[in-house]
């Protein structure tokens, strides 16, 4: 690759979201706060995603800052990268309330702070942290899998439990499922916190996507498991399930909250980077780039 082509020499670009340099007065001056969570231990099938903020920030260096839709620059946003929340490995409960602190710490300063996993059980304890903030708050969750499981191998702490976590305290509304036990379908049946938008139900129905988000209203908070995008286009996940949602219906999904609700936090999860291909981490990159450009507009 010949890196003359790039607006910058990514040999001098700080290891940071989109390169950018952190604001000189830190978390005091940040309007939006970037937190790699390297967190893995109860990944089921291909791990991996301990390396997935790492590889999200490197290949967020060669994104384009100035997004090509909202037409303006990200580099005029202070975006700060925080230090990763180091692992604290078969402690889940103790990793949470290190990342509840973590995360409670940004959300008070009024940042809005766009988390990198790591595996999605790092969700519960960021979704806590706004819930308290912001009080009601509707999680918009994106994945191929339901993860309404009880509990799963014997954690409760589980990525494939975390939803069922969330909505302990939370409505939910999950997009882009096409994996879910008989067990998680009988108890969705049978409650009103969650509500799935299946995968095949998107295909079938072109406008069911638009009118369900267009009933939402108020403060959301976005977790995106990286395993919602087809592997087609997102191959570097842990359990990789055909049929999933475009990068542009991803994008779009993204836009309309941000013009119908107000996104108050964000995470990206369960990226595992495939050695040799960064289609993976690039793509993520770009959308947490999008969350950014479509959020806060700076003033
Ligand atoms: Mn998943």
């Amino acid at each position: 690759m010949n890196l003359s082509q790039f607006p910058r020499n990514l040999q001098d670009v700080p290891f940071t979201f989109l390169g950018l340099p952190d604001p000189e007065g830190g978390l005091g001056e940040a309007r939006v706060c970037v937190l790699p969570i390297p967190y893995e231990s109860t990944t089921t099938y291909r791990g991996g995603t301990r390396s997935g903020p790492a590889a999200i920030v490197d290949a967020s260096r060669y994104v384009e800052t100035f997004d090509e839709e909202m037409l303006w620059d990200l580099a005029d946003m202070p975006i700060l990268t925080l230090p990763s929340v180091s692992p604290l490995l078969g402690a889940a409960e103790a990793m949470s309330e290190r990342i509840r602190d973590v995360a409670r710490e940004v959300v008070s300063r009024d940042r809005l702070l766009i988390s990198l996993g790591g595996e999605h059980a790092i969700t519960a304890p960021l979704v806590e942290a706004h819930s308290e903030k912001f009080g009601h708050l509707t999680v918009i969750h994106l994945d191929a899998h339901a993860d309404l499981r009880e509990s799963y191998e014997g954690s409760r702490m589980s990525h494939a439990s975390v939803i069922k976590r969330v909505a302990e305290h939370t409505d939910v509304l999950s997009v882009g499922v096409r994996s879910i036990s008989s067990e998680e379908m009988d108890w969705l049946r049978n409650q009103e916190r969650v509500r799935v938008v299946f995968a095949h139900e998107i295909r079938k129905d072109q406008g069911l996507l638009e009118r369900v988000l267009g009933e939402l209203t108020g403060n959301v908070y976005l977790t995106i498991d990286a395993d919602v995008l087809d592997p087609g286009v997102m191959p570097g996940v842990g359990t990789p399930e055909p049929g999933g949602l475009s990068y542009d219906q991803v994008v779009h999904v993204i836009k309309r909250l941000s013009v119908g609700c107000s996104i108050v936090g964000a995470d990206l999860v369960e990226l595992a980077p495939v050695p040799g291909n960064v289609v993976s981490e690039f793509t993520a990159a770009r959308i947490v780039a999008k969350i950014v450009a479509y959020t806060k507009n700076p003033v």
